[in-house]
């Protein structure tokens, strides 16, 4: 047997300062789905997610709640953790960057940049911004009203920073990033956001500050235990050692390495297109192959924050709506890589029209009259009209579709043409009107019923990796035994005659609750 092809993709290490917010789901729930598209397609995955947990951000939080930093970590790692759970993440590592194999990792790419002349000491002076966790050059920032200077593209307060620091010779990489981009136009997308970050390379990069000596919770550098490295160095290569790294001979990183696939948010493109493959230029290891950036959430259009008291906890919406159903809307509703809205009737409308109506009443209908009138077994079909043939061609190649449309990370366009054919096979159904034919052709009845449940079973097939339980719940109601739910079972049509379970709705409406 040839090995399954591997297929390694990470989400962004998100910053346990603070309580997840339905941002940082929607990432995790994006990524999710490509993991489980992958592995239903016959492929070797690894998804790696966690925690980001070094840097001044979490050692100033942390005191302002009276803890260390690594009590903070620790803490919310476990919330952030518990959260991926409660989506149904199916993360194959948690890391946190705190883990002890982060830190040989860590130390083992310093050194390799170190010994390609890649680092130098000197004095950093200039400002920082804690909450970006990012330097600022004097013309980035701008001093406002109130007297606060503030990064100008962030609108985070910086504070003047003067220590000695060691560098990283980022400037001697413009060109090999230029070469990069212009080799691998799939490097990173969507296109618009790419070309932002080709446009910043192409007006120049200065070197970058890698430590800081101000304060010690980090990675420390190896050979000099008075600097940290700076948080994102020891951040983005947590994707290493999600890879087994530094044991490049090891079976983990021989598998892995490079990664497929890395989804972030819009904010954090330059640290991944730009400082991440200069990193492993430097250290001479193999570049990922795609940085997959996506939009922001606002709520109802605005900026999601604390202060505005509209930060949604995904755990809110998953009992509100149901987990398959907020999964469903975040990737059905938002193009991936644009910012998107949400409120409650948005939500609403698509668990009602999208899963109520089109998918869940055409399974019920369709069920229900195999359970009473085809002795509660998949129908045997007589010859296929035209139009049976034109309907099962159309679900025959979703597979395809949503191929194409997942391997651009496209969730979104995914789930509208195979929803397409869910309202087709609907117009279908009220067509042929099974419940007439019952009493005039029920043979041509049993037909149509088995028609409409290969549709809806090909349609379940390619949903599991966007509503993983649903999905499982309407294909044991179709009869499909657990080791033919994948992919490649798809080339096996329903086999009639196959005893199928009492059907019960697997999509409810969502009821306003009673005031
Ligand atoms: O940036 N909508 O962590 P983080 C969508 N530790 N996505 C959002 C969002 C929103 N409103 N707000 C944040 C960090 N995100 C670093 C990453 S990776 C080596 C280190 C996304 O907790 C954000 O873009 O601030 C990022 O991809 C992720 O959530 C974690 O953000």
């Amino acid at each position: 047997m040839t090995p399954r092809p591997a297929y390694y993709l990470t989400t962004a290490i998100a910053y346990p300062n603070g309580e997840p917010h339905i941002g940082h789901a929607y990432e995790y729930i994006a990524t999710d789905a490509m993991a489980r598209f992958q592995r239903l397609d016959g492929y070797d995955v690894y998804f790696l997610t966690g925690t980001d947990e070094h840097g001044l951000k979490m050692e100033q939080t942390a005191q302002k709640q009276g803890l260390t930093a690594r009590e903070l970590a620790t803490r919310n790692a476990a919330v952030f953790k518990a959260m991926d759970d409660a989506l149904g993440v199916s993360y194959d590592r948690f890391i946190r960057t705190t883990d002890a194999d982060h830190y040989a990792s860590a130390q083992e790419i310093w050194r390799r940049m170190e010994a390609n002349g890649d680092i130098y000491l000197d004095s950093y002076a200039g400002w920082y911004s804690v909450r970006d966790e990012r330097f600022f050059g004097e013309d980035e920032t701008a001093v406002g009203e109130d007297g606060v200077r503030r990064a100008t593209e962030t609108g985070t307060e910086v504070t003047w920073t003067e220590e000695a620091s060691y560098f990283f010779r980022l400037s001697r990489y413009q060109e090999k990033l230029l070469a990069l981009y212009r080799d691998q136009p799939e490097f990173a997308a969507p296109r618009s956001r790419f070309n932002e970050v080709i446009r910043f390379v192409e007006g120049g990069l200065e070197d970058l500050s890698i430590s800081r000596t101000s304060f010690d919770w980090g990675v420390p550098v190896p050979g000099d235990p008075d600097h940290v490295m700076y948080v994102w160095v020891d951040a983005l290569t947590n994707y290493l050692t999600g890879a087994g790294f530094p044991h490049t001979d090891s079976e983990q990183y021989r598998t892995y390495w490079p990664a497929d696939l890395h989804v972030i948010g819009k904010d954090i493109s330059r640290f991944h297109c730009i400082f991440w493959p200069a990193f492993l230029m430097s250290a001479d290891l193999p570049l990922p192959k795609r940085v997959m950036i996506h939009g922001f959430l606002h709520n109802n259009g605005e900026k999601m924050s604390k202060s505005l008291g509209n930060v949604v906890a995904p755990r809110d919406w998953v009992a509100q709506y149901g987990l398959d159903a907020v999964r469903f809307f975040l990737l059905r509703e938002i193009p991936f890589g644009a910012d998107g809205s949400y409120n409650h009737d948005a939500v609403v409308g698509r668990k009602n029209a999208d899963l109520a109506n089109n998918l869940g009443n055409l399974a019920q209908r369709s069920l229900s009259m195999v359970a009473k009138n085809c002795d509660g077994a998949v129908p045997q079909p007589g010859a296929f009209t035209a139009e049976d043939e034109a309907l099962l061609a159309r679900a025959a190649d979703l597979l395809r579709v949503n191929r194409e449309a997942y391997a651009v990370q496209d969730f979104h366009g995914a789930l509208e043409e195979t929803w397409r054919v869910l309202g087709d096979t609907n117009a279908y159904f009220a067509e042929q009107a099974p419940w007439v034919l019952r009493k005039t052709d029920p043979a041509r009845m049993a037909t149509v019923l088995y028609v409409t449940l290969q549709v809806v079973r090909t349609v379940a097939t390619l949903a599991q990796p966007v509503m993983p339980g649903s999905c499982a719940t309407l294909l044991d109601l179709l009869g499909v035994p657990e080791d033919a739910r994948d992919f490649a079972a798809l080339g096996t049509p329903l086999a009639p005659g196959t005893p199928l379970p009492a059907p019960v709705p697997v999509f409810p409406r969502y009821e306003e609750p009673a005031a």
